[in-house]
């Protein structure tokens, strides 16, 4: 078996060198889908797999824009349209400096997947540009997105690919670009997801990744006899996911030790409350203000620069910023404080070195595709909604999500019991594989 999956993986490696995101989300699902299909008759011989690792199509583009100080910029667009066997292409727009066709096309392989197990008919697809968002003027962002949309809007629609928010992409960039995208094509349709509620986005998206990512939390807690009241718990990054993630923990009686931004992360021993996470929210949506700002108001809380905040001791970890943020070792001091579980908010962010940690002392670990799958779930709503041309209520969107946040546990479950443990990193693959492995076999070679 090693050495199937070693050929598998050197093919694909042959064709994308120096991607190394990309290969780390493609290692970790053949890992744990190979062995599946070499069991099962029908997936066996049709390289299913390698198909899933090819994007159906990568967009690349030139995106010019003139500053504040009427200087010429130039960045790079793309657009990754990786799956499209059981819908349209949806995935997120990401604006960071860090990004590259690696990093584009790993988020792309691992939408596949989750979008699989949100039971919605969505294909893969993620985007962005290496435009950093940071200090930008918000004119200098609208005539960012203005341009990125010019070239963008000739591969997307709401029928072929949807995008939406993720890292520096959220309701501000999604207005500008679905204001330009509307003025292109004098159409207005669901093109994007994440839009303002007054022009056809959905209640709840903005909560809706992080309190699903708390939601699946409390399940695999649950199936565990455990809850979330009194746990203590570590969350990393202070935007979209990690403030509402935080949100849902206090709602649900947990305490929060941090929070973190690319600076450094924040403590405070007292916890933080909800006033005090109002307060970071207005800090950081509407001042784009620093989380080290925090200690100004707070002093018995203490700020750590360029660390991240795995080393307080902690019962729950939910790192919700970015990409490999989280190490071998980051794994090794939380269990040693006494960690039980760790949710995924961001995508990828534990190392393969560090997921081996979790796995290997069978603490609760939920992978990002599993776990962070609420937010394109309930854009799956929004696209439901916008072509209902009517909006459910808070309530009943919010139901839904709930809902749909357990049937991706009960999936892991099927795919990933091992005797009293549950691997919920093989579950969440194996379970996301079968429905679009099985689309793309009735669908022929394509
Ligand atoms: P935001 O832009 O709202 O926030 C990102 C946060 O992560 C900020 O606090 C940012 O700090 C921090 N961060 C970003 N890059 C780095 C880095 N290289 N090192 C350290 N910290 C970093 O993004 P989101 O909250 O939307 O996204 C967070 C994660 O969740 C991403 O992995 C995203 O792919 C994933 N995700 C998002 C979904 C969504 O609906 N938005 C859905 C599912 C997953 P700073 O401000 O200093 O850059
Ligand atoms: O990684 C993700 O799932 C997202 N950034 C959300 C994608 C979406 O289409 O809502």
């Amino acid at each position: 078996m090693k050495e199937i999956i070693s050929q598998f993986i050197s093919e694909v490696n042959a064709r994308n060198q120096n991607e190394p995101e990309f290969m780390q989300a493609v290692t970790e699902v053949a890992e744990n889908v190979i062995p599946y299909i070499v069991k099962n008759d029908i997936y066996y011989g049709q390289n299913i797999l390698l198909r899933i690792a090819e994007p159906e199509r990568v967009v690349s583009f030139r995106v010019a824009w003139i500053d504040d100080n009427e200087e010429i910029q130039v960045n790079r667009g793309y657009r990754i349209e990786m799956n499209s066997a059981i819908g349209p292409y949806k995935g997120g727009l990401r604006f960071h400096p860090s990004v590259n066709l690696s990093v584009l096309k790993f988020l792309a392989f691992e939408q596949t997947f989750k979008n699989s197990l949100t039971t919605l008919p969505m294909g893969g697809g993620k985007g962005g540009s290496d435009f950093n968002p940071k200090g930008k003027s918000d004119t200098e962002i609208m005539r960012f997105c203005q341009s990125f949309m010019t070239e963008l809007f000739r591969h997307i629609g709401p029928n072929r690919d949807i995008p939406a928010g993720d890292i520096g992409v959220g309701s501000r960039e999604i207005g500008y670009l679905f204001g330009q995208y509307k003025r292109l094509k004098n159409e207005f349709t669901g093109v994007l997801t994440g839009k303002g509620v007054s022009w056809g986005g959905s209640l709840i998206r903005p909560e809706a990744t992080g309190y699903g990512v708390v939601y699946f939390t409390q399940e695999m807690l649950l199936h565990s006899n455990e809850s979330m009241e009194n746990k203590k718990v570590n969350i990393s990054g202070s935007g979209n996911v990690a403030q509402y993630a935080a949100e849902k923990c206090l709602q649900l009686g947990a305490i929060i030790n941090t929070l973190s931004d690319s600076s450094g992360f924040l403590y405070d021993p007292d916890g933080i409350d909800s006033e005090k996470l109002k307060y970071i929210m207005e800090l950081k949506n509407i001042k784009r203000g620093r989380i080290s700002e925090y200690v100004n108001i707070y002093p018995n809380s203490s700020f750590h620069k360029d660390k991240s905040p795995w080393e307080i001791p902690c019962d729950i970890a939910l790192p919700c910023a970015t990409q490999n943020e989280l190490g071998k070792s980051d794994a090794e001091i939380l269990l040693k404080n006494g960690c039980i579980c760790v949710g995924e908010g961001a995508n990828m962010p534990s190392t393969p070195e560090a997921i081996e940690v979790f796995i290997k002392n069978k603490i609760l670990f939920a992978p990002g595709k599993a776990s962070n799958a609420g937010g394109v779930a309930v854009s799956g709503l929004e696209m439901a909604q916008n072509s209902l041309r009517y909006s459910w209520t808070r309530e009943e969107v919010d139901q839904r999500l709930q809902s749909i946040m357990k049937d991706i546990h009960k999936s892991c479950l099927s795919y990933g019991a091992e005797n009293e443990f549950v691997n919920y990193v093989k579950g969440a693959n194996i379970a996301g594989f079968v429905k679009v492995a099985d689309a793309m076999l009735a669908q022929g070679v394509v």
